[in-house]
């Protein structure tokens, strides 16, 4: 009985689920190559290493971030902007492994974005009681492109709001494994996510990490 309740469960089905007009959450979509993405994530760390990253205003950010492909999304009190080289090594991005770009690119196909060639690739590393504030992602030159995001390891609470910050929240759970794509309608929607908890996570330990992919030029 409680097997079969325990499959009923809406939260771990498998199927694509709409979240709003242009955005959809793929459940799992990811996980059957969760490990070859981690492996890929340590090789990129390793060249272009994590760091908290400061905003306009001066505050330092709770996540911490790296990138690779072209582009990489930099923030300081200049401003927040792509760059082609890493500002700490003054060298190219490490390039995005032709594993992200496939699993991307049949993620955006699934949703409804045909021929979504991302250029750039945020990666964000979460502790507990990291969190990222609500925001719009605006700094892409081409909006009409979606966007594809990963998450890896602890689960968090995704906020997903509307065009304006005051509108209403969803929250959606992303678990370790889901992929969410969105564009179109939903582009320019407000969202972040709520302060990790604790946890072990068995792949990733205590952390969670999320790759955003985007076609930044
Ligand atoms: C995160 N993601 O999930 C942060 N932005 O850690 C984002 O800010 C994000 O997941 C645009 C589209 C999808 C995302
Ligand atoms: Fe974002």
């Amino acid at each position: 009985m409680q097997t079969l309740a325990l499959f009923d469960e809406p939260e771990i089905s498998r199927e694509p689920k709409q979240i709003a007009d242009g955005a959809m959450l793929l459940p799992g979509f990811a996980l059957a190559v969760d490990r070859e993405l981690l492996e890929a994530v340590e090789r990129i760390v390793t060249a272009a290493p994590f760091r908290h990253l400061q905003t306009p205003g001066g505050l330092t950010m709770s996540v911490a971030m790296s990138n690779c492909g072209h582009q990489g999304w930099v923030s300081d009190r200049r401003g927040y902007r792509y760059e082609a080289c890493d500002p700490l090594s003054g060298q190219p991005w490490p390039a995005m492994p032709e594993s992200f770009a496939a699993l991307v690119s049949t993620a955006a196909t699934a949703a409804g974005f045909e021929d979504f060639k991302p250029d750039a690739c945020l990666i964000n590393r979460y502790l507990p009681g990291a969190k990222m504030s609500l925001h719009q992602d605006r700094d892409e030159r081409d909006l009409s492109a979606p966007i594809v995001s990963v998450s890896l390891g602890l689960p968090a609470v995704f906020q997903f709001g509307g065009l304006t910050r005051k509108d209403a929240v969803q929250r959606v759970p992303l678990m370790h494994g889901d992929v969410v794509v969105w564009g179109g309608a939903a582009r320019l929607r407000f969202h972040g996510v709520l302060m990790l908890k604790a946890g072990q996570h068995v792949l990733l330990g205590e952390r969670r990490i999320n790759l955003t992919f985007r076609r930044a030029r």
